[in-house]
């Protein structure tokens, strides 16, 4: 209440509202280490009702988490401070995800109770034993993805989940009558939880009904009935205390009837050391935990702190070389999706981490490798997560698995698809964690199954969010490449936009050098002075390489350049970029729309590609019909000498 009055802005309600149920979790349930936030078995607390965040920014200060002081909360929402607007992940130790985009941190918390399970069936639950607790508003459970999220919880079974819903009735245009007629309890349950409605602002109610929870055998949603900015006089209760400062006279009156009479920001003795205790239980569970993971065999000891700092394991620049040979050899034409399931098949073998899933898209996005068991409810031994027609669900898991740490996530479905994950896409390029997105049928070349699945602005929408690496290899050996890429880049989500229809090999030249790691590069120079330089991605590589040839014809040079990942490129020192695109004109060719092509392009280009959605028909006549041909480009060029 008061440092949202103090920054003049933020969202006192739902603090005020829900003090009381994070204070029972907190003081005695909640399983964390302020001395040692990274503690790998604590428990997960999300706060995915992020608008709440000065509750949890309370909570770490009073518990005792060193870096979240007393002037931070001074300086909420204010710049350079680790009190932003809404929980920031990385900002302070005690945020485990970014929540404020309501309904994310509900999916990220699937992710991090499958990622429990997983790591429990591996590691033993000697070292992996403990929940994840969530405190979730109506607008999480409006949005459409916390179905997605508790639907997936439900039939998995994930019964360390504990969901303490802040059912207050309130939200931004008033009553959630207006709006929200679900019987929330009852959707719960037919999802396959626990779910119960309790009094959250009686403390016996709420430790009661945690404790129920925790020995459940399903995830559990406890609605909490509480009041919206709890003590106010004439705000509590009403839509005007969600997202304002309250103002003086109230948060006087509020100091009244709630019985505390101290300052702004002055916390008493005796207070701070009620709270401190309560921060100070987890330190002899810590300490055992300690004691156990040392008992572990040290090769398994050595290999869950491996995975806890994020290194990857060795072999996997040689397994990505053999790959790359074993494709020259077989010289096969292949779909880059199909060489995608074939590097799979390879680096699930060399990075146990990685754990896989598709949308239900499993066979078309050959997600799956040979030696991967699916994961299944009461069986987490798989590393295998069939995620169902369920994108942003499946996004947002993976987001939560990454952040839980031990595990890489990947998942799969169509390129065209992504729109149904990008929100949760967009918080994994924020937060900057690695997770990697298999994307296929990337083009009017996936062919019949028509427009409403061929995509064509989404190279473009995607490229346009920072931090998201958008690779488009144009071959098989591109393919394995782009791979490793991904695999190295545990700081930033990598994206894989792949074929469905078979490419010819490119790439037949010996050497281990991963060519797509500078983004762009030459892949064939010209015969003599360069007249023109032809920028391809993925399948249009190869197109670019006939153009070259029937320019070659003509007796006009032309190289071409292959640009895999534009962001990777975009990276490279100038000269390098100045020596792969030349001065002489460019012509691109994507089966995609121009947007943001024109950063490569310079003044003299011109660009070969889509002008609006596709069409219904086989590939081979898509190409043609949109004019998508090495005949077109080399013509291009040509006009532009
Ligand atoms: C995806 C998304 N849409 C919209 C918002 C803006 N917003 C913030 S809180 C909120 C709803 C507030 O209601 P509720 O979730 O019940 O929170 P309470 O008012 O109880 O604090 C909305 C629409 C958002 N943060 N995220």
């Amino acid at each position: 209440m008061d440092a949202v009055e103090q920054a003049k802005s933020g969202h006192p309600g739902m603090p005020m509202g829900m003090a009381d149920v994070a204070t029972v979790l907190f003081t005695q349930f909640l399983r964390f280490d302020p001395q040692a936030p990274d503690w790998p078995d604590r428990d997960r607390f999300v706060l995915s009702a992020g608008h709440g965040s000065m509750l949890l920014y309370a909570l770490l200060h009073l518990t005792g988490y060193p870096d979240m002081t007393l002037e931070e909360l001074k300086r909420f929402r204010q710049l350079g401070g680790r009190t932003a607007g809404h929980p920031e992940r990385g900002h302070a130790s005690g945020i485990e995800t970014t929540t404020g985009p309501l309904g994310q941190g509900l999916g990220n918390s699937v992710g991090m109770a499958i990622a429990e399970r997983l790591l429990a069936a591996e590691f033993g639950e000697t070292v992996v034993d403990h929940r994840t607790y969530v405190i979730a508003s109506d607008g999480d459970l409006m949005e459409g993805i916390s179905h997605e999220a508790a639907s997936l919880a439900g039939h998995l079974g994930l019964n360390k989940l504990i969901v303490l819903y802040d059912d207050n009735s309130i939200s931004i245009d008033g009553p959630t009558e207006l709006a929200f007629s679900d019987d929330r309890v009852m959707r719960f349950r037919a999802y396959g939880w626990a779910a119960e409605r309790i009094d959250g602002q009686d403390h016996q109610a709420v430790a009661d009904a945690i404790r129920r929870s925790q020995q459940s055998d399903r995830p559990s949603l406890i609605a909490c009935r509480t009041t919206i900015a709890f003590g106010a006089p004439t705000k509590a209760g009403t839509a005007a205390a969600h997202g304002a400062p309250l103002g003086a006279s109230e948060i006087a009156g509020a100091r009244e009837r709630l019985g505390w009479n101290y300052p702004p920001f002055v916390v008493p003795d005796d207070v701070r050391a009620k709270w401190r205790a309560a921060g100070a239980r987890g330190e002899p569970l810590r300490r055992a935990w300690e004691t156990r993971l040392q008992s572990l065999p040290s090769e398994r000891r050595d290999e869950f702190l491996r995975r806890q700092r994020n290194e990857l394991p060795h072999g996997l620049d040689a397994a990505v070389t053999k790959l790359c040979d074993d494709f020259r050899k077989a010289n096969a034409k292949v779909a880059t999706r199909q060489a995608s399931g074939a590097v799979l098949d390879t680096l699930t073998k060399v990075v146990p981490e990685l754990v896989g899933g598709s949308a239900d898209l499993t066979p078309s996005n050959n997600t799956k490798a040979k030696d991967q068991k699916d994961v299944r409810r009461g069986d987490f031994s798989g590393h295998y997560l069939r995620y169902g027609v369920r994108e942003h669900g499946m996004a947002a898991a993976m987001n939560g698995i990454a952040v839980h740490r031990g595990l890489i996530p990947y998942g799969g479905t169509f390129l065209t698809f992504s729109d149904y994950a990008r929100p949760s896409i967009r918080l994994a390029a924020f937060m900057g964690i690695g997770v990697i997105y298999v994307m296929t049928h990337d083009s009017i070349g996936l062919g019949e199954d028509g427009p409403t699945h061929q995509p064509v602005e989404h190279l473009a929408a995607l490229r346009a969010m920072p931090e998201l690496y958008v690779h488009r290899p144009a071959d098989a050996v591109e393919t394995a490449e782009c791979w490793a890429l991904a695999l190295q880049r545990r700081d930033a989500p990598s994206l894989l936009a792949l074929t469905r229809q078979a490419l010819p090999l490119l790439r037949s030249e010996a050497g281990s050098e991963n060519r797509s790691a500078r983004g762009a590069y030459v892949l064939a120079e010209a015969d003599g002075p360069r007249r023109v330089t032809l920028l391809a991605t993925g399948s249009e590589v190869s197109i670019a390489m006939a153009a070259r040839e029937a320019l070659a014809a003509d007796h006009i040079a032309a190289a071409v350049v292959s640009m895999p990942c534009w962001e990777l490129f975009g990276q490279q020192p100038k000269a390098y970029r100045d020596a792969v695109l030349g001065t002489a004109p460019r012509v691109a060719v994507e089966a995609a729309v121009e947007f943001g092509w024109e950063r490569w392009l310079g003044p003299r280009g011109a660009f070969i590609g889509m002008q609006g959605y596709g069409a219904s028909a086989p590939g081979e006549a898509l190409f043609p019909h949109f004019g998508i041909t090495a005949e077109r480009v080399a013509a291009a060029a040509r006009s532009l000498l």
